[in-house]
């Protein structure tokens, strides 16, 4: 009898683990859809208005990988989530971290934080600057001065499991 509901224990525990672990693996970008990942190496351009778009999409991809800035200069960045998924499964925003923080570690610390919009408050002096985050069809912008420092910067989407499916990419800032 006890071996009985011990087996039948255990296999609701094994269907729920692999449940649990196909999500995972959705979330961090190993299933794809068709089978191809988008892994684009777009260079983007700051318009004359220091204005550069950047889509976010359901593969957890953003099209622009790298765009270059001047040191000091006033940057906006429009990011548009061309996804279709809802919201609470599938949100992007960008957050740019200074020089020397470590990427994964930030991302990491951040998926417990959702009230912060996956931003760690123990690292919040790490932010450079960062948007909300983007619903499906949703534009969300942050203007904000360019570091004096010349040198790469790091932008990663927090939502959890983004960064580590490759939603990241480098702000270069020229020395002006
Ligand atoms: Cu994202």
């Amino acid at each position: 009898m006890d071996n009985k509901i011990g087996k039948i224990f255990h296999l609701a525990c094994l269907r729920i683990f692999c449940r649990d672990f196909s999500v995972g693996l959705l979330a961090a970008g190993f299933l794809t859809l068709n089978g191809s990942s988008l892994t684009a190496d777009e260079v983007g351009q700051l318009n004359d208005e220091g204005v550069i778009e950047i889509t976010g999409n359901d593969q957890m991809k953003f099209d622009v990988s790298s765009f270059e800035v001047k040191a000091g200069q006033e940057v906006t960045i429009i990011l548009k989530n061309i996804g279709k998924l809802p919201k609470v499964a599938m949100a992007h925003n960008i957050v740019i971290i200074q020089q020397g923080t470590d990427a994964m570690k930030f991302a990491m610390a951040g998926i417990s934080s959702k009230d912060t919009d996956y931003v760690p408050p123990a690292m919040k002096e790490s932010v450079v600057a960062m948007t909300d985050l983007a619903g499906p069809g949703e534009s969300v912008k942050v203007t904000f001065t360019a570091p004096s420092e010349p040198g790469d910067y790091a932008y990663i989407c927090t939502f959890p499991g983004h960064f580590m499916a490759g939603m990241k990419g480098l702000m270069v800032v020229k020395d002006s």
